[in-house]
């Protein structure tokens, strides 16, 4: 037996699908339809200004978040779920693309991006999202948007009246060109993102606070103020703080998940074995930990997908956790 399943697990790495199916449970949901539109800032780095000096520049990670939609696009067809997805791109202005089914057109638009403009109007993001699902005539289909954000905003809609005000940490922050307060942006595009949660959207909001981890003591309250933005933009708890580069995957795939599962959060974040998050542990499962063993894929240690990876525990990747998952997609095995 042990010589089969290395051959098949040899097999499926060289190919990179699978040779056959397993039978898998008969009775399966219809699929879902879901329109999501996937919003991502693309500023270039952003410098904080006090007392006449730059205390703290924070760079773009526009790099690192192209990388993360790219998975996040494979964990949503995992679900086998009709998606159509919506790219949308913010710094002072916004572009966007029609939903569409083929995400492979999605992964070429996400792959072209490069980091553009200083401004953020961060209102006219739920501004343009309304707009897009007004377009949708189904009343059956899911609406969702994910917004990838420093939770920054200092162009556009501003709003005395809303969570923030004069006494808000932070509230001394302007921006230098308007002298407007950054928290009076900051309203301004709560109430955009309340009017479309309002009208059956659920917002998932990444924010990314990694770019902000050095920022010296004189800045702290304005980066809570963008912390305290994102989860005001967020419906329900639907916010993801992301402080370190390798939760920004785990972010991403946690959404995915939850989207995957109906907007309802797994209860558990991950399924041991389960690489790719979509609930179930198949032999997709093992082929992924396989290449993660031999470095093909690159799960940043403690995070979602090597937990789900690493079945034996022993904190490493290895043939044998392939093995194991493999074995137990067929049922051959179960996890002790
Ligand atoms: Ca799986
Ligand atoms: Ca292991």
């Amino acid at each position: 037996m042990k010589k089969t399943l290395a051959v098949l697990l040899a097999l499926v790495l060289a190919l990179g699908l699978i040779p056959f199916s397993f039978a898998e449970n008969a009775e399966e949901d219809p699929p879902k339809k879901r329109y999501i539109i996937l919003a991502l800032e693309t500023t270039s780095a952003t410098g904080f200004v006090s007392g006449g000096e730059t205390i703290y520049t924070a760079s773009s990670s526009l790099p690192e978040v192209k990388e993360a939609a790219l998975r996040f696009l494979s964990d949503l067809e995992a679900s086998g779920d009709e998606n159509h997805v919506s790219l949308l791109t913010f710094f002072a202005t916004t572009e966007q693309s029609d939903f569409t089914d083929r995400l492979d057109d999605v992964r070429d638009r996400i792959g072209l991006l490069r980091e553009r403009g200083s401004e953020i109007d961060l209102a006219r993001v739920f501004n343009k999202s309304y707009d897009q699902f007004e377009k949708i005539d189904d009343p059956e289909a899911e609406k969702i948007l994910v917004v990838v954000t420093t939770g920054m905003a200092d162009s556009g809609s501003t709003i005395g009246d809303g969570p923030f005000d004069k006494t808000s940490p932070g509230s001394e922050w302007v921006y230098r060109p308007s002298q407007v307060p950054l928290w009076e942006y900051a309203n301004g595009a709560i109430y955009y993102a309340n009017r479309l949660k309002n009208n059956g959207v659920r917002i998932y909001a990444i924010g990314m606070f990694q770019s902000m981890e050095g920022m010296p003591e004189k800045g702290q309250g304005v980066a809570t103020l963008f912390r305290e933005t994102v989860r005001y933009l967020a419906s329900d708890e639907f916010s993801y703080p992301v402080e370190t580069p390798a939760q920004l995957d785990e972010a991403f795939d946690e959404v995915a998940g939850t989207i995957n599962n109906d907007g309802v959060k797994p209860p558990e974040t991950f399924l041991l074995g389960d690489v790719d998050n979509n609930g179930k542990v198949e032999s997709a499962d093992a082929r992924l930990a396989l290449r993660a063993s031999v470095k093909l894929e690159d799960y940043a240690e403690g995070g979602r997908a090597f937990r789900a990876a690493d079945v034996n525990r022993d904190g490493k990747l290895g043939s044998d956790d392939a093995r194991t998952i493999l074995r137990v997609s067929v049922k051959l095995e179960s996890f002790a």
